[in-house]
């Protein structure tokens, strides 16, 4: 092999190598997040909803905020969407913006837990 060919593949390498960093640091990123109001009540209410959520196809990170009772859900982009993750809180039970809770799911939920109760 002579030396100005072998040159040429170093200096190659080289050049792809902050390309392929840069491919892989894109791939990484390429989550989206959505935000949902939710009719959840209380702490039992959160811990249901973000362990279920979890499950769904793509989700990365699920968070529900005590105070607003709005769930922050990442997830992968293209492997789900609002909608579908809006359709799966109503079938856990909850309300998700302006969708209603799944009437069957809602009333399996501890009574505590269902809608109208006040924060325990
Ligand atoms: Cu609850």
């Amino acid at each position: 092999m002579n030396v100005k060919y072998l040159f040429r593949i170093i200096v190659l390498s080289l050049a792809l190598l902050p390309i392929a960093l840069l491919a892989q640091d894109g791939k990484k990123k390429k989550t989206e997040t959505v935000k949902i109001q939710t009719s959840a009540i209380c702490e039992d209410c959160k811990v249901r909803l973000e362990k279920n959520l979890a499950f769904e196809k793509g989700v990365r990170a699920v968070e529900l905020d005590e105070e607003t009772k709005i769930i922050s859900i990442t997830y992968k982009t293209g492997k789900n969407d609002k909608e579908s993750l809006k359709k799966a809180i109503t079938k856990i039970g909850y309300d998700a913006d302006e969708m209603p809770a799944d009437q069957e799911a809602h009333d399996k939920l501890p009574e505590c837990c269902q809608k109208g109760n006040e924060p325990h």
